[in-house]
């Protein structure tokens, strides 16, 4: 069983729906289990900072599937969110990136594992080392929270706590 990461933002539309759905989206696919998932955490947006806030948080999964093959489970629930989005409720975005695949590094031409900017971004560290204190970074063997202690918690601020996957799963906002 391959344990893989996987780091959720949005920023548009009700984020917190878009997240809850992205989550029952993987723990119904048959290949894929949710095993655990941070807090939510409301974070000033990186990058581009002229845009709203996001909504991010990172769930731990149990899968048979490959490295590419949950990235591409990642890209449908990906489309399957804008499909939904053009049909009915207004903008919405949700990126899906996969952080880490058990220890491995991979290098294609469509993924990079570890994720390439995770060891500079407080809105992956922080809720990554919330469900994972004991990790490494695979490719530096860095303990992630000494990576955190760099980047610092600025612009990161725990939103909502989540009692468990069913529960979180199943709940209406
Ligand atoms: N790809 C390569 N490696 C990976 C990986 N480990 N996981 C390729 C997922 N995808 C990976 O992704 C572009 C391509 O990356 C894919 O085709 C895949 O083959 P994308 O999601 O289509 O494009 P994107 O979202 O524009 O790029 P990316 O890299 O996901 O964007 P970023 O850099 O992650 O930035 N600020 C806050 N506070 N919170 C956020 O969540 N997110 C972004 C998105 C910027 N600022 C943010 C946040
Ligand atoms: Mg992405």
């Amino acid at each position: 069983m391959n344990e893989v990461y996987i780091s959720l933002g949005s920023n548009m539309g009700d984020k917190e729906e878009t997240l809850r759905h992205a989550v029952q989206l993987l723990q119904r696919h048959e290949a894929v289990e949710v095993i655990k998932l941070s807090s939510i955490y409301e974070t000033d947006p990186v990058g581009f900072t002229d845009q709203d806030v996001f909504l991010n948080m990172v769930v731990l999964v149990n899968t048979t599937l490959t490295a590419q093959e949950i990235l591409e489970v990642c890209q449908e629930i990906e489309q399957e969110l804008k499909r939904i989005r053009i049909i009915r409720w207004g903008p919405r975005t949700m990126d899906l990136d996969i952080l880490l695949y058990n220890h491995d590094n991979i290098e294609t031409e469509t993924l990079i594992v570890p994720h390439a900017r995770m060891h500079e971004r407080a809105f992956v560290l922080v809720p990554l080392v919330e469900i994972a204190p004991e990790l490494k970074h695979p490719l530096t063997n860095e303990a992630l929270l000494t990576m955190l202690a760099q980047v610092g918690k600025e612009g990161v601020i725990q939103w909502k706590t989540i009692a468990g996957v069913s529960e979180f799963v199943h709940s209406e906002s």
